[in-house]
């Protein structure tokens, strides 16, 4: 012990003095608060074996993960894209409140002083680290958080290392490592994850005199489309699946549905366009998101193991989530940026240890906006009283009670309400789209046209927001 952390101790007195795996001894000093394990995942979409063991995506540490407490089979972004979904999850305001709709509306540009969810358990007695991407890529250190009020002590997201040349050999559009580069393939250097994860396992071995909010910020599957090679074992080429891909499927659907479809669509036109064995095909991008996403989990199962190895797991909230999911090839697109089902479906659990039933799932539409209303009152914190979403714990207590739809907005104006049945659309012109996904799972046929829904419709707009900042 040095002579600060001595200090320190002694000032709390011996009772206080917390070693690791003495659970007893952290319950009475930090006042019976649990840590809370925050688990960002970057546009992992629902093809995943947590949603239907048929899907594609071997998940198998998000199904274990799962096994200890509650998963939402129906979770949606605010919003589909990196910034404005995050900002919406860490200030608990909507992107209709504070403002950030698009991946350049930062958070300290559009909401300067709010607090944010780790500064909320910082400024109630919490210490708050993180690493990785919890706010966006790279706006200033702290995690994006640029006021630095966030963290105590963040290790920022590193710059994707290599290679010198895309391995799908794209040219155009290439965008320099440290941003978004439009590449896929098998990577053979370090993956930037495993820097992220080595830091948090570091935070979780270190000796603390109070309850942890620790976030873990995975950058995987986002592209550029990554794996180690041994990844890729699990995903060969030749049994790639194509996701369920309707022609002219974009005929009944509005023009701005039609360009948020195309945005970045020399992506989907250059890889339709190439044959299927080209490293830049459509095919091949779809195996290496998949290895990808695959990478990702494996991140999760290491965080897992590191806090099963401190023994606080039975005092640690986890809660994972995805900022949004992912089109690939399916509605023309190969990127998040629409308001269908694909680009805002997410993976999200959370395990509250005496709260959630092992193994319990919850099949009501909840929005992501709700992880800041929920942890804090998991924790016990004072209620803060002027977010938008709504604390989940009562569906954490009993997840077939009524609940209210999930609201999502890519831009000023253009919103999706999704119910338990229906997804439905309005953008800002006015033009509408209504799914039914008792029948329409991939949001082929918009039925917003056809009389009979009329009132289906009118039940869905009740819950767009009145006003948009
Ligand atoms: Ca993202």
């Amino acid at each position: 012990m040095n002579r600060r952390s001595f200090l320190k101790s002694a000032a709390l007195g011996v009772a206080d003095l917390v070693l690791p795996g003495c659970i007893g001894t952290m319950v009475k000093s930090w006042g019976g608060r649990p840590d809370v394990l925050f688990i960002a995942i970057d546009d992992m979409n629902d093809w995943t074996t947590l949603f239907n063991p048929k899907n594609p995506i071997k998940t198998p540490n998000l199904l274990r993960l799962a096994k200890r407490g509650m998963f939402f089979s129906k979770a949606y972004c605010a919003a589909p894209a990196c910034t404005p979904s995050r900002t919406a999850i860490l200030t608990g305001y909507r992107p209709t409140t504070s403002g950030s709709y698009k991946n350049d509306d930062f958070l300290r540009d559009v909401a300067p002083d709010a607090v944010t969810l780790p500064d909320y358990f910082r400024k109630s007695g919490y210490s708050a680290k993180g690493a990785g991407k919890i706010f966006t890529h790279f706006n200033g250190a702290m995690g994006g958080d640029p006021a630095g009020k966030s963290f105590d002590d963040f290790q920022p997201m590193q710059q994707t290392r290599g290679p010198r040349k895309n391995y799908n050999g794209y040219t155009e559009k290439e965008a320099p490592l440290n941003e978004t580069c439009f590449d896929w393939g098998q990577h053979i250097q370090k993956m930037i994850d495993i820097d992220m994860v080595e830091y948090i396992e570091k935070v979780m071995e270190q000796k603390r005199d109070k309850p942890m909010f620790l976030a873990a910020g995975i950058f995987k599957p986002h592209l550029p489309f990554y794996a180690p090679p041994e990844t890729f074992q699990k995903y060969t080429f030749d049994e790639t699946i194509f996701p369920k891909i309707k022609k002219n499927d974009l005929d009944d659907v509005p023009e701005i549905g039609k360009e948020m479809a195309h945005t970045e669509h020399f992506i989907y036109s250059n890889t339709t366009a190439k044959p299927d064995n080209d490293p830049g095909s459509l095919k091949k991008m779809i195996q290496c998101y998949q290895a990808s996403a695959d990478f990702a989990d494996q991140m999760v199962g290491r965080l897992i193991d590191k806090l099963d190895e401190t023994g606080r797991a039975d005092n640690t909230i986890i809660v994972l989530w995805a900022d949004h999911g992912y089109h690939l090839g399916d509605k023309e697109s190969c990127v998040k940026f629409t308001l269908w089902e694909k680009a805002n479906h997410v993976p999200f659990i959370i395990v509250a240890p005496k709260v959630t039933k092992p193994g319990s799932r919850c099949d009501r539409p909840v929005s992501l906006l709700d992880i800041y209303p929920t942890l804090v009152e998991l924790a016990g914190l004072p209620q803060k009283q002027d977010l938008d979403g709504k604390s989940l714990v009562p569906l954490l207590r009993n997840p077939t009670q009524k609940w209210h739809p999930a609201l999502m907005t890519w831009g000023k104006g253009n919103h999706a309400v999704r119910s338990d049945r229906w997804r439905y659309i309005r953008y800002s012109d006015g033009s509408q789209e209504l799914y039914d996904h008792s029948r329409d799972p991939w949001e082929w046929t918009n039925l917003a046209t056809v009389p009979e829904y009329a009132q289906v419709m009118k039940e869905h707009e009740k819950w767009l927001p009145a006003n948009e900042k």
